[in-house]
């Protein structure tokens, strides 16, 4: 047998000698324990989990669901109610949901894994010795001071979170932007590890008059032209007046997809009302502007 009680053949297969925590299918928070008889089960999150059904197999409520716990609420209020009975995970509620966060920094020595807690290697000599074959745990080593194995808890992406299937809740340990707790955006993927993806609020980063749908930003009806800030209606949108990012400013309203100054004696040029006559910088016409000797009268620039 190996460490934490988890016996391991030479080919890598896993032989759970005791229960192991996974998570449930579509619950990143809910944890079931599976027994033995289920280890084959436990490699992903396991269909089925539920409060009464926490030995993953397929049977709810069964005799072996009786011995199981469960680890912590799939809703919260405060952080206190997200014990999740491993004692070296940070535990805080985000948004009614339990975010768990394994902190070596809890543990004496060893590595903190969010499927057993804290875990101290074998005594050893040198590296070689340490390799465990597990596959949820790297950087194997043989620490030459108390020559014990340590190790690290897989976690590819480095956001802190272990995959689910070593007992972690991120649901994508390729992507750091795809975390527990993270910000859910319209992109046809759980970016905050959920279960789902592109769940509100997915869609708010779509911006004004959009929405979230099939993994990308759609306008809605009545707003055609998709810019930076969400969808507009560009014939008398103020900010993306006739094209994206031509905003018509405080002194100008848009019309027919043009900025309208409300004097009629001032010009609308690329950034807001001016006199034609005066302005050196658009002098006659936008955009004309008078050399630094020059000054602009009546609409035409003359020497100073
Ligand atoms: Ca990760
Ligand atoms: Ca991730
Ligand atoms: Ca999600
Ligand atoms: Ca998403």
């Amino acid at each position: 047998m190996g460490r934490n009680g988890v016996g391991q053949r030479q080919d890598g297969v896993l032989t759970e000698s005791r229960p192991v925590v996974r998570h449930c299918a579509g619950d990143m928070n809910m944890r079931c324990t599976v027994v033995a008889a289920f280890a084959a089960l436990a490699l992903g999150p396991i269909a089925g989990c539920s409060p009464a059904n926490n030995t993953g197999d397929t049977v709810a409520t069964d005799a072996m669901d009786t011995v199981m716990r469960e680890a912590g609420p799939s809703t919260c209020t405060t952080s206190a109610t997200c014990n999740d009975n491993i004692p070296c995970t940070d535990e805080v509620c985000v948004g009614g949901r339990c975010i768990h966060t394994p902190n070596a920094m809890r543990c004496t020595s060893g590595a903190c894994d969010p499927r057993t807690g804290c875990s101290s290697g074998a005594t050893c000599g040198r590296d070689a010795e340490c390799n465990d074959l597990d596959p949820c745990t790297t950087n194997e080593r043989c620490d030459m001071t108390s020559h014990v194995c340590v190790w690290d808890i897989l976690d590819r992406d480095n956001d802190g979170h272990p995959p689910v299937q070593c007992g972690g809740q991120d649901c994508d340990d390729a992507r750091p932007d795809a975390t527990p707790g993270g910000t859910e955006r319209c992109n046809g993927l759980d970016d905050d590890c959920d279960g789902m993806a592109d769940d509100p609020p997915a869609g708010v980063d779509c911006g004004r008059n959009s929405f979230c749908m099939a993994g990308r930003c759609q306008c809605r009806t009545g707003f055609p032209l998709q810019c930076a800030d969400g969808c507009v209606e560009p014939m008398t949108d103020p900010v993306d007046c006739g094209m994206c990012g031509q905003p018509c400013g405080m002194m100008a309203s848009c019309m027919a997809g043009t900025c309208v100054c409300a004097s009629g004696t001032a010009t609308f040029c690329r950034f807001g009302c001016t006199d034609l006559m005066t302005d050196a910088l658009n002098c006659g016409m936008c955009a004309t502007r008078c050399a630094m000797s020059e000054r602009c009268v009546a609409g035409v620039c003359v020497p100073r």
